[in-house]
């Protein structure tokens, strides 16, 4: 049997290949039949020696295989060089050119400058890196808040003064200490927090805050803002509410939630059969903030408010997990193709 394979190895070996139609016999008459032929024979061959068979057939078919490949290589280069190519067929079909597309994150980020550029508010940008006084300091934190722990925030391992900002306020301590009132703008960009990545949460994220100090600026500027927001963002029949709460830098504060805007405020999964979703939180400037940052706070007052990009997309596409704003995934990444 051994004698079979060593019969053919010579006729592999000696087999003359000089145009591509006998490089095609050679493929037909070893690669395709008679080295799988061999190897059919394996049941014919006693059990003890199967193995030496089986070795010595694959070998053969890696020696077949290789002639093949090595003359195929020639073959094709001496075609090429002699001008020779694949007729072009000009009635085939093209490509589809593939545009790409604009990240839903972004889209969101876009639409809520757009909005917020037509009543007048500016954007401005800061650091994604801040020290202590403008994450936590001049926002009114006091020194044992929560969020000043490890757990929460990114600090510099070797400067504890230094962390990756935790949210866009820094941007607008900024804003406020270098900039003297009326002061109306918005702040998009990426922050960052110490959390374990879910459905839910991830440790980068986009927040989009405002930012408005004049005289006589109240809370009635505050909620007539949002609520033409929510109109803009999330259709003309929006309504808005405000739960109240607690925020270090504002006094009062108020958690904004809109009417869900899939059951219309019926009550649906979404919604968790309350007819509201949360989409950030606002408040009037504390005169502590105010203060820290050389504003005058008997003459002037502000209103400020904070939401997550993420979030504001999620709803407005009724996408239901974080993770696909990060994963690149093309499937997810083309149904905004036609958006801008
Ligand atoms: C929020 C909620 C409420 C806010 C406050 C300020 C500043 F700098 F004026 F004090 N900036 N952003 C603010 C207020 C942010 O995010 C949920």
């Amino acid at each position: 049997m051994l004698e079979d394979i060593q019969t053919l190895k010579s006729q592999v070996e000696a087999y003359q290949i000089n145009t591509p139609e006998d490089l095609e016999a050679f493929r037909l008459k070893f690669v395709k039949k008679e080295i799988p032929a061999l190897m059919g024979n394996m049941r014919n061959i006693a059990p003890e020696n199967r193995k030496d068979y089986g070795l010595a057939v694959n070998e053969l078919k890696g020696l077949a295989q290789e002639k093949f490949k090595a003359i195929q290589d020639t073959l094709k280069a001496a075609s090429l060089e002699a001008g020779i190519q694949a007729p072009l067929d000009m009635t085939l079909p093209i490509v589809p050119h593939q545009l790409g597309s604009v990240h839903p994150l972004t889209l969101t980020q876009n639409r809520i400058i757009e909005i917020f550029e037509r009543i007048g508010f500016n954007v401005a940008d800061g650091p994604e890196i801040e020290d202590d006084w403008h994450n936590f300091t001049a926002l009114n934190f006091p020194p044992n808040h929560p969020a000043r722990e490890m757990q929460d925030t990114f600090f510099l391992e070797k400067d504890p003064d230094i962390a990756l900002r935790t949210h866009t306020s820094s941007v607008q301590v900024r804003l406020m200490e270098n900039q003297k009132p009326p002061i109306r703008a918005i702040m998009p960009g990426r922050v960052f927090r110490n959390e374990a990545i879910s459905a839910r949460a991830h440790c980068i994220f986009h927040q989009v805050e405002g930012l408005y100090i004049d005289e006589n600026v109240s809370l009635i500027d505050l909620k007539q803002t949002l609520y033409h927001f929510a109109k803009e963002m999330f259709g003309k029949n929006t309504k808005i509410r405000f739960r109240p709460s607690y925020f270090p830098f504002t006094e009062p504060s108020a958690e904004v939630d809109i009417s869900c805007n899939i059951c219309q405020g019926d009550g649906c999964n979404v919604c968790k059969y309350t007819g509201w979703l949360e989409i950030g939180g606002s408040g009037m400037v504390d005169p502590n903030v105010l203060e820290n940052c050389g504003i005058d706070s008997e003459k002037y007052t502000g209103f400020a408010f904070g939401m997550g990009i993420e979030r504001i997309t999620m709803l407005k596409y009724r996408i239901q997990d974080l993770r696909l704003f990060t994963e690149n995934d093309v499937r997810f990444l083309k149904q905004f193709r036609n958006l801008v």
